[in-house]
């Protein structure tokens, strides 16, 4: 299997295909296509007639759409419970996967993803705000009604498909230090810090990359790529 995937310091749909996969242990080769590279387009039509990246390809299988690609390793690895085993987590992470997919567009573009970049802490108005809330209280609420079923300190104790949904958000609430609640608090360092999300952030760090769509109209005050300019 062959995952097609953006730039990793800011491709945040890519991020969550490619952890669900290796947070799950489910092996696969992947690509890089970096964004906004003017050959982009094009590498990407030779996998996929949508013309984003995440793009899974397993023989003549192709499949795109983040949720297609994660529900598509779940039946192809039962054994690997990429959703949570018990059927209620499992309608949960289905539920709150979706509303993912589908919802936080506060955050999700006043705060883009840049993994190399920390933003001080400051009013980002009340979507962000609005969205910040309901992510506390989805970590919060899984947390207590399903943390204790597997040993880990996962959304549903052990890893599955719905962390890695989550990832790029938490990562978002991380670098631009927006207020969270002490529960999501342990989560987010949980998350950022399990090895899964090391590999890849290790590797978005030595991304020689700097896509200016991408960039945040901010000073930072962290560089993690001090040896690249802006
Ligand atoms: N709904 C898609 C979203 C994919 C997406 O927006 N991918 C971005 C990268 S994070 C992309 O390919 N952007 C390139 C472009 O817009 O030309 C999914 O769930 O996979």
């Amino acid at each position: 299997m062959y995952l097609y995937i953006g730039n990793k310091l800011y491709s945040s749909w890519s991020l969550r295909p490619w952890l669900a996969m290796t947070g799950c242990g489910i092996s696969f080769d992947e690509t890089v296509i970096p964004l906004f590279d003017e050959a982009f387009k094009a590498r990407v039509a030779e996998v996929s007639d949508a013309g984003l990246v995440p793009v899974l390809v397993d023989g003549d299988i192709k499949v795109w759409e983040t949720l297609a690609i994660i529900e598509y390793v779940a039946e192809k690895f039962p054994e690997n419970a990429v959703w949570p085993v018990d059927v209620a987590a499992r309608a949960h992470a289905r539920s709150i996967s979706s509303e993912m997919h589908a919802g936080f567009s506060g955050l999700r573009s006043v705060c883009p993803m840049n993994l190399g970049k920390r933003f001080a802490r400051r009013d980002r108005g009340e979507d962000v705000t609005r969205d910040a809330k309901r992510a506390c209280a989805i970590v919060g609420e899984a947390r207590t009604r399903f943390g204790q079923l597997g040993a880990g300190p996962f959304l549903y104790g052990a890893f599955s498909a719905a962390d890695a949904m989550y990832a790029p958000l938490m990562t978002r609430l991380d670098t631009y230090d927006i207020e969270v609640d002490g529960v999501t608090r342990t989560y987010i360092d949980a998350l950022l810090g399990c090895e899964a999300f090391q590999t890849w952030f290790g590797a978005a760090l030595k991304e020689e990359w700097i896509v200016a769509e991408d960039e945040v109209d901010e000073p930072a005050i962290e560089n993690l790529r001090p040896h690249l300019a802006g």
